[in-house]
């Protein structure tokens, strides 16, 4: 292993949440690496999140990181709640916070803020695996690479960033003892569908059917995220093109509210819902952020705008260290997301039990049901149940 490079801060993984941090750092002229598995194209082409919540737009406009979605982003204020109660729309814009969310689709985000960080001659190495860090509890952590051509090298630096994800390398080096990570897996499995259709209704609409739930979110005009529940472990291959949209016209209930708009499927993949929290989100020298710090089911898609906010608190924090030697930002980086993080994860919860009912005719399954059917009828009806949502739908 050849000791090559020194940089400030080693960053792992250019998901939303290390290429804000990066930028941000970029901008205060420190010196950063972004190591990156996967290729540039990989990542410019993965669809994942779309929405974005105010507080992220705003990090983002105020960091000179917003044109793309500026320019192309749609503002969407509406959700629609189907089920055999008939269907009911919330408009969330007008209340609680009287903020909207921005469709932007994150691969497009990811796009923007590579090339952004390029131009603010920030050094990216695509292709690179971090199989190892060393050191983090002293005074110079370090990463070990294996770049593309499978050259292996060290990297240095004064600070680690875990930005690498639910599965990457960064939180497997949370020492048992110093830190701790609370899971769960909430018990329900999504078949995220991305197809080339354009959206069929105007609001995002979530349909609650005695088959399971169906949700329904635009991506683009010609773009479309649909999900459908399935049990734990299906092969997403066994969905056809006319299984999902057969399966999706049932719980959509396209009968009574009009046909979809079909397409071909783009991908088809199963993500079990689940949550995961590092506490503390730090170790010595590494700090994590985004899905490292924190996994949040995608129940209220609120996990690329923590990796938004989380790094721009981990960006102000290094920035303080690293340029007046003022340490409090990063003693208290942990403090300061976990409330965040938690406040998030029990509205992405509270998601999952309106959304979804279980499976069975036993007592317990039918109480809960009819208290799933209560909740639902509670945001109809009650006020302050809609602006609960709202303002929880739109915040971070
Ligand atoms: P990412 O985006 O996963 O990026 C981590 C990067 O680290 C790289 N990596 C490594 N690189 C080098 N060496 C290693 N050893 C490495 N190990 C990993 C990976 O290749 C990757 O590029 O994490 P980040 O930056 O924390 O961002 C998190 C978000 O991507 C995620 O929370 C959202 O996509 C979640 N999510 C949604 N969030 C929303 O806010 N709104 C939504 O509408 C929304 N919809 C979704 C979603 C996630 C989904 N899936 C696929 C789980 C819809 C879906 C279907």
């Amino acid at each position: 292993m050849v000791l090559t490079e020194k940089t400030q801060v080693l960053i792992v993984g250019a998901g939303p949440a290390g290429l804000v941090l990066g930028n941000l750092l970029r901008a205060a002229d420190i010196a950063c690496v972004i190591v990156e598995r996967q290729s540039r194209a990989h990542v410019e082409q993965r669809g994942r999140a779309g929405f974005l919540a105010p507080a992220s737009v705003r990090v983002l406009e105020e960091n000179g990181l917003a044109k793309g979605l500026l320019a192309a982003g749609q503002r969407h204020d509406t959700c629609a709640f189907r089920g055999e109660h008939g269907q009911f729309e919330l408009h969330y814009g007008e209340r609680g916070q009287r903020e909207a969310l921005t469709v932007y689709p994150q691969q497009l985000l990811v796009a923007d803020l590579i090339a952004e960080f390029l131009d603010r001659g920030g050094d990216i190495r695509f292709g690179t695996v971090v199989t190892g860090m060393h050191d983090l509890d002293g005074g110079a952590p370090s990463v070990d690479c294996l770049g593309p051509d499978g050259e292996a090298y060290r990297l240095c630096g004064e600070y680690a960033a875990g930005c690498d994800g639910q599965r990457g390398v960064s939180v497997r080096q949370l020492p048992a003892g110093a830190a701790q990570r609370f899971r769960r897996y909430h018990g329900v499995t999504w078949l995220a569908v991305l197809a080339q259709a354009p959206p069929s209704m105007e609001a995002v609409t979530y349909a609650v059917h005695d088959r399971g739930f169906a949700g329904h979110m635009a991506r683009s005009t010609t773009v479309t995220r649909y999900y459908l529940q399935v049990p734990r472990g299906e092969d997403p291959e066994d969905w056809s093109d006319a299984r999902i949209w057969d399966e999706l016209g049932t719980r959509m209930r396209t009968g009574e509210y009009g046909a979809l708009r079909e397409g071909p499927v783009l991908e088809r993949g199963t993500v079990d819902l689940g949550s995961a929290v590092s506490v503390p989100m730090q170790y010595g020298r590494l700090f994590l952020a985004g899905d490292a710090a924190g996994l949040i089911s995608p129940s209220a898609a609120k996990g690329a705008n923590l990796a938004i906010v989380t790094a721009r608190t981990l960006a102000a924090a290094l920035t303080d260290a690293l340029t007046a030697d003022d340490q409090r930002g990063l003693v208290g980086y942990s403090d300061a997301c976990l409330p965040r993080m938690w406040h998030a994860q029990e509205f992405s919860h509270w998601m999952i039990n309106l959304l979804h009912g279980p499976a069975g005719d036993d007592e317990d399954a039918v109480f809960l049901r009819l208290l799933q059917r209560a909740r639902l009828m509670s945001l109809r009806d009650l006020r302050s149940h809609q602006d609960y949502f709202a303002e929880n739908y739109v915040g971070v």
